[in-house]
C-alpha cells in the first residue's frame, strides 16, 4: 500500500522550506567556490524544524547529492572556504530542514552559479624603485 506521509510530514512539506538561498561566489576560477550560502528561516514557524541539510545536487530534486553540512535550527548560513572543489554536474545546492522524525522531500533550490574570470590581458609595467634609493 502506499504511504501517503503522516499529518506531520504534510506539514513540513507545506510549511517549512527556507527561502532566498543565495550564494555568491567569490572564487573566481572555475570549478571552484568560496563564500557563503545564505537562506531565510521558514516563515512564519519554525518551531518543528531542528536540522537545515544543504546539499550539492545535479538537479532540483537531489540527483547524486551529496551534504554539506547539516546546521542546527538557528544558524542561517554556511560558509564556504575558497577554492571549495565543485565537481561537474554539480549545478544545485539544495537546502532541506529536518524536524525530529523527517527530512523535507521537497528541497528550496539555488541554481550554483560559479563566478569564473578569464584574464585575457595581462601587462607589467616595470617601474625599478631600486636604482633611485640606492643612490641615497
Ligand atoms: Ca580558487
Ligand atoms: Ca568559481
Amino acid at each position: 500500500m502506499a504511504s501517503v506521509g503522516k499529518p506531520s510530514q504534510y506539514r513540513l512539506e507545506l510549511h517549512y522550506l527556507v527561502s532566498n538561498v543565495t550564494l555568491v561566489d567569490l572564487d573566481l576560477d572555475a570549478q571552484e567556490l568560496g563564500g557563503v550560502i545564505s537562506w531565510h528561516p521558514p516563515e512564519p514557524d519554525v518551531s518543528l524544524v531542528e536540522t537545515y541539510s544543504v546539499y550539492l545536487a545535479e538537479d532540483a530534486v537531489g540527483a547524486n547529492r551529496t551534504v554539506l553540512s547539516n546546521l542546527a535550527a538557528g544558524t542561517n548560513q554556511l560558509s564556504l572556504a575558497a577554492d571549495f572543489d565543485l565537481a561537474p554536474g554539480l549545478t544545485h545546492i539544495l537546502v532541506y530542514t529536518r524536524s525530529a522524525l523527517f527530512e523535507q522531500s521537497s528541497p528550496a533550490v539555488l541554481n550554483v552559479l560559479d563566478a569564473n574570470v578569464s584574464v585575457f590581458n595581462v601587462s607589467i609595467t616595470d617601474i625599478d624603485l631600486d636604482d633611485g634609493e640606492a643612490e641615497h
